[in-house]
């Protein structure tokens, strides 16, 4: 498995998955989830309304609609409560049931945005260790069907975070 990390938006990246940053009501917003909504079209919607909503740190799929993409595999990201409610652990469920669900669906290549780290307010440096170690766990194992994980970063902070902790 290969990881990339890029500054781009999201919504116009051509993958087998886009991740998206929703919230548990599956129902759009602002950020990257309003974005994806936006550039998608209202197909997405009508999937996330059958689908019902979503936990935090769980994930599931739909078709991308307009964007080049195959599919978006939502996920609610913990809100940052200064680490008060398990806020770690939740954003590597995020990872995880996102890349558990790619598998699933025989995937090969995955774009993840940077979950929690806008609206929700995760600190940004952390959240950034966890996608990669995450991600990183989900290397070593051969089964996956995965091969091309990026690190979609919209923000230089988090470009420059990722690239750091990939480097080092
Ligand atoms: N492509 C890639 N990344 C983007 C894009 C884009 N087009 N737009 C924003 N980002 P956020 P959260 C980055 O706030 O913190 C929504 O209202 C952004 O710079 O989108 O998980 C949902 O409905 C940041 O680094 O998501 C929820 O209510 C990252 O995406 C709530 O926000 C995540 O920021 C979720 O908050």
């Amino acid at each position: 498995m290969k990881i990339e990390v890029l500054r781009e938006d999201i919504t116009t990246f051509d993958v087998d998955a886009i991740v998206n940053a929703a919230n548990k009501t599956l129902r759009g917003g602002g950020g990257v989830d309003g974005a994806i909504h936006r550039a998608g079209g209202k197909e997405i919607l009508e999937e996330c309304k059958e689908i019902g909503g979503c936990e935090t740190g769980e994930a599931v799929i739909t078709t991308a609609g307009k964007m080049p993409a195959r599919h978006v595999i939502h996920t609610v990201g913990p809100v940052w409560d200064g680490s008060e409610n398990n806020e770690d652990e939740l954003l590597q469920n995020c990872y995880k049931n996102a890349l558990q669900l790619a598998v699933e669906y025989n995937l090969k290549t995955i774009a993840f945005p940077n979950i929690s780290t806008g609206v929700y307010g995760f600190p940004k440096e952390r959240a950034a260790r966890i996608a990669v170690e995450t991600v990183g766990q989900m290397l070593n194992d051969d089964e996956s069907s995965v091969k091309q994980v990026f690190f979609i970063c919209f923000d230089k902070e988090n470009y420059d975070l990722y690239t750091n902790i990939l480097e080092g």
